[in-house]
């Protein structure tokens, strides 16, 4: 089911379904070798999303800032790579949603948990915003805010639910997002929680 829903984003209701319980094998395997923690933003404060990365290289923050970096901060070691099945579902959606030539070489995992959220930002750290983003839903809901070019935008609200599939590139990519407080609830699939993946071009 593609949904175009604002200009160069795509949605993709459903799109990994078949494909959940997969990609969740490889999420439990990238967090036995990069375990979820709770990074700190330049300001100070602990995000109550956790996160993890896999690919070339992942997103961190700490009191120096927001950056890439090819090493786990926390092991010093390497993210794990990106598996075949991660890469293989962020360039199909890419490709659904028009971008051909898509090559991730990053992928953030989000793990949300009942009170976790993410305030209003754009993503900024990535070299070229020529590239899309892809962005995978697992599990619980979500309320997702879709805002405009600056802050002070209208948002709009979209519910993401299990397997669903967001493409955000053209004039979409540097839109201010952010993810509404996740409600309490279990889906068979994850629990009490929330997963996703968002697969960047960083470099
Ligand atoms: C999430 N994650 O649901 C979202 C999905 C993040 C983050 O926001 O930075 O980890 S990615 C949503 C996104 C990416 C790029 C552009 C836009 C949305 N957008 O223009 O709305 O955990
Ligand atoms: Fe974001």
């Amino acid at each position: 089911i593609i949904e175009p829903f604002a200009d160069g984003a795509v949605l993709l209701r459903a799109e990994v379904l078949d494909k959940a319980e997969g990609l969740l094998e490889e999420v439990r395997a990238i967090a036995h070798a990069a375990p979820f923690r709770r990074m700190v933003t330049p300001g100070g404060f602990t995000m109550s999303v956790a996160m993890t990365n896999c690919g070339d290289t992942g997103w961190i923050t700490d009191r120096r800032g927001y950056r890439y970096g090819a090493i786990d901060p926390e092991s010093g070691h390497q993210w794990p790579a990106m598996p075949a099945l991660f890469r293989a579902v962020a360039v199909t959606a890419a490709e659904r949603a028009g971008y051909v030539g898509f090559e991730p070489d990053a992928c953030l995992i989000n793990r949300y948990e009942p009170g976790s959220r993410m305030s209003l930002h754009q993503d900024k750290n990535e070299r070229d915003f020529a590239q899309p983003i892809v962005s995978v839903s697992l599990g619980l809901l979500a309320t997702f805010q879709f805002g405009g070019a600056t802050r002070k935008d209208p948002v709009r609200k979209i519910f993401l639910d299990h397997a669903d599939v967001v493409v955000w590139g053209g004039a979409s990519r540097l839109n201010h997002h952010g993810v509404l407080t996740l409600k309490n609830g279990w889906h068979p699939s994850t629990g009490r929680v929330r997963y996703n993946l968002t697969f960047r071009k960083a470099l």
